[in-house]
């Protein structure tokens, strides 16, 4: 019997596809929609402290290749959030969630993620270190030394299970300094990737979406080869009890078995739930385990990480 089941942390999960941060999560409805389909899990829109609006509108393009955003944290606001994870986590047969959240300071953060760890909540946190579209804040975690500082004060009052929300990086020296920070801390994943920040797409002679002149998170097809370099440059270098959460350009089996070979024990759908909808999910599950049928691989297991490389 083939399975896609896996876990992270002590957390198991009946499928390891479920939506990526940002898509088709920001209202109960959307998240209970995920949660009566066919992904393992659900993992809620950032939320802020406080409500927020987000960016003027067209904020989000879908393209030929994938998509392009900059929302800029349209959210309910963290409670809004929690209050729903927590009355799931009650109801008989709940599978477990994710939580996304970040502060629009350090000190928002603190705040958020002491309200989490003195909740009733028992579930994952992902603290979103990684949003590209907030005019004037840069993406926290190009930041290394403000993520060392931010991570060595989260961990001394935050005892429950948190993974972080990474930006995409593109030099090895990086891979290697981040990895050196996120080595330090029990953490129990890393998600790789938010979009590559600040691109821009234009159609005749201007661009698509209106904040930020049209720069925006890129996603989709465009961001697949970057995304599982990151997964697995971080498969490499993290200690085997940080999971890494894939994210980037799946939009069939096959994409989400190049995740887990990179190293991914969980694999997101992003862009391609935004255009198909929550369906999506027994597509892919089905792509992918005719996949591992036809090569002979029961669990994920028996090919996470087995990337093979190309030697003399
Ligand atoms: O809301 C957004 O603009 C947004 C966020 Br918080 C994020 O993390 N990634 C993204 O592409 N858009």
């Amino acid at each position: 019997m083939v399975s896609t089941q896996t876990t992270i942390g002590d957390f198991h999960f009946d499928n390891c596809l479920m939506n990526a941060a940002g898509v088709f999560c920001m209202t109960k409805d959307e998240l209970a929609a995920i949660e009566q389909s066919a992904a393992g899990s659900f993992v809620t829109k950032t939320g802020t402290l406080t409500k927020r609006e987000g960016n003027p509108k067209p904020r989000y393009a879908d393209t030929a290749l994938g998509s392009i955003n900059s929302m800029g944290l349209p959210n309910f606001g963290y409670q809004y959030y929690l209050d729903y994870v927590i009355d799931l986590q009650k109801q008989d047969g709940s599978k477990p969630h994710f939580l996304s959240v970040v502060g629009m300071s350090p000190e928002e953060t603190h705040h958020i993620l002491k309200a989490v760890q003195a909740s009733d909540y028992q579930g994952l946190v992902e603290l979103n270190l990684s949003c590209p579209n907030v005019p004037g804040k840069p993406q926290i975690a190009y930041d290394f030394e403000t993520t060392q500082n931010i991570l060595q004060e989260v961990f001394t009052y935050y005892q429950k299970p948190l993974g972080l929300k990474l930006p995409p990086y593109f030099d090895m020296v990086h891979f290697d300094q981040a990895a050196q920070i996120f080595n330090q801390f029990p953490l129990t994943f890393v998600n790789c990737i938010n979009s590559i920040g600040n691109g821009l797409v234009i159609e005749d002679e201007q661009a698509v979406i209106k904040p930020k002149n049209g720069f925006g998170g890129i996603g989709g097809d465009y961001v697949k080869p970057t995304a599982l370099a990151n997964v697995h440059a971080f498969y490499q270098r993290l200690k085997p009890s940080i999971r890494i959460v894939g994210t980037g350009g799946v939009k069939s089996g096959r994409d989400a078995f190049e995740h887990i070979l990179c190293g991914a024990s969980m694999v997101q759908l992003g862009t391609v739930l935004h255009q198909e909808g929550p369906e999506v999910f027994t597509r892919i599950t089905a792509e992918l385990k005719a996949i591992m049928k036809i090569k002979g691989y029961e669990n994920l297991a028996d090919f996470r990480g087995k990337l093979r490389y190309i030697n003399d």
